[in-house]
């Protein structure tokens, strides 16, 4: 595949200030050539570096005399865009965003169903903006006269001491970085460059209310949207590659892509020596003939890999670091050219995937907690693939998909005492019947992580009630480590980091 089928930018980190100013060291987990930037505003001075594939950055960054724009990832309502702006046809994504600026101010954030951040520097303002499901983390430090902004918080803790410290109201602070705030998902925080204050602006809410659509109109209108999601992700021309566990929601994701990339489709499945999914993904990749790979992955090396997964989602939650595990070891194990990666992550939240069993107002109750608490979690950052030079993006959080799936009233997810039925029915002619009907398993399941981490400690002396703390402290302190310390996670020993863990809870 060509390279231009990847964003012009993966991440950026950034300075915006009134007088002098220097910018941090460039620190990204992402893989990717480093482009600096110093542009002298009206008002404001910029500096930055873009982190990039080798065919950006010049999509990623538009500036004319009083306003900067720059952008990491790619937006998918590109025509309709254009269509409002009266865009070139060659227009970049972060001309877009200058263009719907203009027209909109802040408001321009509303418009956009993207996976991206973006830093918008104009007049004595700093806007730092998210995607609606804040799929590409982004965190500011915003001192009077000097405001920092990057999309992995390793750079800014690595900043040194920050001026002011104070809160941004409706903004999430990052742990041991002083002065640091992560930009809520579907916000944008227009920050005051000469005092520092900020303001959150949301773009984006998850609804809250329920619709009660026949089985036809939902299953219709979920395919309908599913497969605009999967178009609008598919690279150029070129073979799109699907992480596929055989499971309904990945294996929708591929049977979509095959249906429409004309040069065929590459598929990969990861398992360790413990657990895998491989006969079930086979059945899925013989049916769309795809050009299919099985990844074993020794479990030890699988444990090993903990402090990388932290270090590049950035995350505190043990459980996402469990489903996002084997995830990282099957992306780096991804050789050859940068792909374009698909992915069924997400299907499970606004379905209620997770929730194992009928009643309907816990199903409903746990839908709406999981849409009210994915802030954060960090759990589709593109870094998890960005570090092997990947992209990847997730056809059901697409904003559209997104909506549609939250608002089905339960009885539509959960039906005939199947889970997602609606997703399942939607796509059964495209699908092996065995594979429509099977029932959903976990990512951290079906490769053992859970298990595997779980054993790792107990064999470090935990006893089996306190396995769930220690791997909620061990996560935190890799976090330390690695986010916050700058250690460089091969140099971290996941068991020294369970002993003594283990060891200060004897204590
Ligand atoms: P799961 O749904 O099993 O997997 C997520 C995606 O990872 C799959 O759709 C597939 O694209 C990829 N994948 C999974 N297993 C494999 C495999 N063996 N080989 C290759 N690719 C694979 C956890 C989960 O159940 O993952 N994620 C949930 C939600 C997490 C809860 N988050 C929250 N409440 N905020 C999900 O919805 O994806
Ligand atoms: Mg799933
Ligand atoms: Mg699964």
């Amino acid at each position: 595949m060509t390279q231009t089928d990847l964003p012009a930018a993966f991440g950026f980190l950034a300075s915006a200030h009134t007088g002098g100013g220097s910018i941090p060291a460039a620190v990204f987990a992402t893989r990717g050539r480093h482009t600096r930037l110093s542009e002298r505003l009206r008002t404001l001075s910029v500096d930055a570096v873009l982190v990039h594939p080798d065919a950006g950055p010049s999509g990623a960054h538009a500036s004319d005399a009083d306003t900067l724009v720059l952008f990491a990832g790619e937006i998918y309502n590109r025509d309709e865009i254009d269509d409002t702006l009266d865009s070139p046809a060659n227009a970049s994504d972060a001309e877009r965003v200058s263009g719907l600026f203009e027209k909109y101010d802040l408001h321009a954030f509303r418009l956009i169903n993207g996976r991206y951040a973006a830093l918008l520097v104009t007049g004595t303002r700093v806007l730092a903006a998210t995607d609606h499901a804040g799929s590409v983390p982004l965190y500011v430090r915003p001192d009077p006269g000097h405001v920092l902004a990057a999309t992995e918080v390793k750079g800014l803790a690595a900043a040194g001491a920050a001026v002011r410290g104070a809160p941004v109201a409706g903004a999430r602070r990052v742990r041991r970085t002083p002065g640091v705030h992560q930009v809520p998902a579907g916000a944008v925080l227009d920050i005051r460059v000469d005092t520092g204050e900020a303001t959150v602006h949301r773009t984006w809410v998850p609804p809250v209310h329920r619709l009660l659509t026949g089985e036809n109109e939902a299953l219709n209108n979920v395919r309908a949207a599913l497969e605009r999601a999967v178009v609008r992700r598919l690279p150029d021309g070129g073979r799109p590659l699907v992480v596929l566990s055989g499971g309904i929601d990945s294996s929708a994701v591929a049977a979509l892509s095959a249906s429409v990339a004309t040069a065929g489709m590459d598929t990969l499945s990861m398992g360790t020596d413990v657990a895998d999914e491989f006969p079930q993904a086979r059945v899925v990749a013989e049916h769309l003939a795809s050009r299919h790979r099985e990844f074993t992955v020794d479990t030890r090396d699988l444990l090993a890999l903990l402090p990388h997964t932290v270090y590049a989602a950035e995350s505190l939650d043990p459980a996402v670091i469990e489903y996002l595990l084997p995830l990282t070891a099957l992306y780096r194990r991804i050789d050859g050219p940068p792909r374009r990666i698909l992915t069924g992550y997400g299907a499970d939240i606004p379905l209620g995937g997770m929730h194992r069993e009928d009643r309907l107002p816990n199903l409903d109750t746990v839908v709406a907690f999981d849409m009210d608490t994915f802030d954060g979690l960090n759990e589709m950052s593109p870094v998890l693939s960005t570090v092997a030079g990947h992209w990847s993006t997730h056809p059901y959080w697409d904003r559209e998909v997104l909506e549609l799936l939250t608002v089905l009233e339960a009885g539509l997810k959960r039906r005939y005492g199947r889970d997602k039925w609606v997703l399942r029915a939607a796509m059964s002619d495209l699908l092996p019947a065995e594979t429509v009907a099977r029932p959903k398993l976990g990512v951290h399941e079906g490769s053992g992580t859970t298990a595997s981490f779980s054993l790792l400690i107990r064999q470090a002396g935990a006893a089996e009630d306190d396995v769930a703390a220690v791997k909620a402290r061990v996560v935190q302190e890799l976090f330390d480590l690695t986010v916050v310390g700058g250690v460089d996670p091969d140099e971290v020993v996941i068991e020294e980091i369970i002993g003594k863990i283990v060891a200060e809870g004897r204590r």
